[in-house]
């Protein structure tokens, strides 16, 4: 009987076994990470960190492109990137290491620090952090020497010829482990870091009820029924933005506000301290700064807090400091103007309520940052914990930092909501959309047909200033096919500028337009048609 001698120590792991061995190998690692940082925080987390960092270290141009393009969702995305790439990177540390387990372990460690990295650079990192990204080191190198000799082990048997029944059953057995635990430590990890009762505490808030009487909303505040927005964005369909891959969870019994800096008197403000002073209640509308011509960053509520310009005046801000440093729980900061929060006409809010609900997690709660008439980057701190009085010389901000600008006003700007872009009406269906100058008001809206004269549009009746207002103009149009722009002059009499530009530095500019298409009655019908019976809520 012919034998042939395979020696174990020159034998090759076969690709597709490699491949796999490596891929568990790294998953292994991100779930006990996961699981631990569960247990120590969330933000310990190797996977998030490692995406956490890469949002902060992303160029201005593709955050941009990413909201354009994918806009919410830009987080998943994210997400869903960086789970592929580690998964390459995985199938690479098996490929190196067919022959010698030695170049996959070098990767794993330089991977395991690069993790150790990202964790440990988070703001406000703490040192037990870096038990989870140790944690995952430890299991992804366990997890490829036990799997990496268990394969070749079963791999020089079969080449032997020998019964590779048990050999191989402990490869699969071991392998089918790996992917079992590490599923369960990342769903355990989750689980864990959801834990804290933040969703309990927000429940046990109520209803959040102004002392002040509110402004309630007139009829005919918006054109819905004709295809504007609701002048009321509910909660749910409020857009959001922000560099959180994980919400904050700060229970509203542990939220505290530190006022210091240039002031005479510091003061820390508790929940019990907010909810005992006067509420008051104001629709704003408030927008992104990165919103495109045409763009849906934008939406109005009712929010309900405590006036900023009172807790200024009461902690005495010394001349020069010229600027209101906020940072939130997980480090994010926020530079605002001074003068602004502290004009008492300007109703800066610390914000508790939206929509008469407690703020939802996503939006900041327990408490955070509103002041009408200027982008989201540069007033609405979520999760506020920090606020500092200083100079715009002193410190810089996040998006600052960036290469976005250090003072940020909402601009005059219009949209069209119906037509659709490249919808198909019949003649008498209206154009409409909505119009804003927080701070200013809007004053007339026009709107032009293929080129042709402007028409002022009819506005609907003006809730106030610092919020939106729709406009319509009725038909009948020709049939065939048109272009429909529009532009807006607010109160101060400027009218929209046609330059187009994009939202880097300070916010887009430019005339936003659509392409419909007019069929003659009786032919095929879209949205917005005359066919359709809508009931005017107003
Ligand atoms: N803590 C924190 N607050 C933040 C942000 C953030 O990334 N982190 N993003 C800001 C930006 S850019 C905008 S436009 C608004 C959006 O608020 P919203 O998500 O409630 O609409 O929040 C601001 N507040
Ligand atoms: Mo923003």
């Amino acid at each position: 009987m012919a034998c042939i001698t395979v020696d174990i120590n020159t034998f090759r792991l076969s690709s597709p076994v490699a491949a796999f061995v490596g891929l568990l190998s790294v998953a292994a690692g991100l779930g006990v990470g996961h699981l631990v940082a569960g247990l120590v925080s969330s933000r310990a987390s190797p996977f998030l960190a490692v995406g956490n960092s890469a949002i902060d270290l992303t160029p201005l141009w593709l955050r941009d492109f990413a909201i354009r393009t994918f806009g919410t969702y830009d987080k998943t995305i994210l997400l869903l990137g960086m789970a592929v790439v580690i998964g390459l990177i995985g199938v690479g540390v098996g490929l190196v290491s067919r022959r010698s387990r030695t170049p996959g372990l070098v990767l794993i460690v330089v991977l395991g620090t690069l993790a150790t990295a990202a964790v440990t650079t988070r703001p406000k990192a703490g040192l037990l952090d870096f038990l989870a990204p140790l944690a995952a080191l430890i299991a992804s190198v366990g997890t490829f020497v036990v799997l990496h000799e268990r394969g070749r082990t079963s791999g020089a048997q079969a080449a032997e010829g020998a019964t590779v029944e048990a050999s191989r059953r402990a490869l699969l057995t071991g392998s089918a482990a790996v992917v079992a635990g590490a599923g369960i430590a990342a769903a355990g990890g989750q689980l864990l870091a959801g834990r804290g009762g933040v969703e309990a505490s927000r429940q046990a808030v109520g209803r959040i009820v102004p002392t002040l009487s509110p402004q309630r909303i007139p009829p005919k505040a918006d054109f819905a029924a004709d295809g504007s927005p609701t002048f009321i964005t509910p909660n749910r369909d409020f857009y959001r933005i922000d560099v959180n891959l994980t919400l904050p969870r700060l229970r509203a019994e542990d939220w505290r506000l530190r006022v210091h800096g240039m002031v005479a008197r510091e003061l820390t403000l508790t929940w019990r301290d907010l909810i005992s002073r006067p509420l008051i209640e104001r629709p704003v509308t408030m927008s992104c700064v990165s919103n495109e011509v045409g763009g849906h960053l934008i939406s109005t509520a009712h929010f309900t807090g405590v006036s900023l310009a009172d807790v200024l005046s009461e902690v005495g801000v010394r001349p020069g400091a010229d600027q209101v440093f906020t940072t939130s729980v997980d480090g994010w900061t926020c530079g605002s103007p001074t003068a602004v929060l502290a004009d008492p006409g300007r109703h800066a809010m610390l914000v508790i309520g939206m929509n008469g609900a407690p703020l939802p997690i996503e939006h900041g709660f327990p408490v955070r940052m509103i002041v009408p008439g200027l982008y989201g980057f540069v007033s609405g701190t979520k999760w506020i914990t920090d606020m500092e009085l200083t100079t715009f010389d002193a410190q810089r901000a996040y998006w600052l930092q960036r290469g976005w600008a250090q003072r940020a006003p909402m601009k005059t700007m219009s949209r069209i909501d119906s037509p659709a872009a490249f919808g198909r009406v019949s003649p008498d269906t209206p154009i409409t959309g909505v119009a804003w100058a927080p701070t200013k008001g809007i004053k007339t809206v026009e709107v032009r047909l293929d080129h042709g004269p402007w028409q002022p549009a009819e506005l609907s009746t003006e809730v106030n200033l610092d919020t939106w207002r729709m406009f319509r103009l009725r038909g009948p149009w020709e049939p065939g096919h048109h272009l429909a722009e529009v532009r807006a002059t607010d109160k101060t009499g400027y009218t929209q500028t046609a330059d187009r530009n994009g939202p880097i530095p300070d916010g887009a500019t430019g005339w936003h337009s659509v392409q419909f298409t007019v069929s003659e009655l009786g032919s095929s019908l879209g949205p917005g048609s005359s066919g359709v019976i809508c009931v005017n809520e107003g």
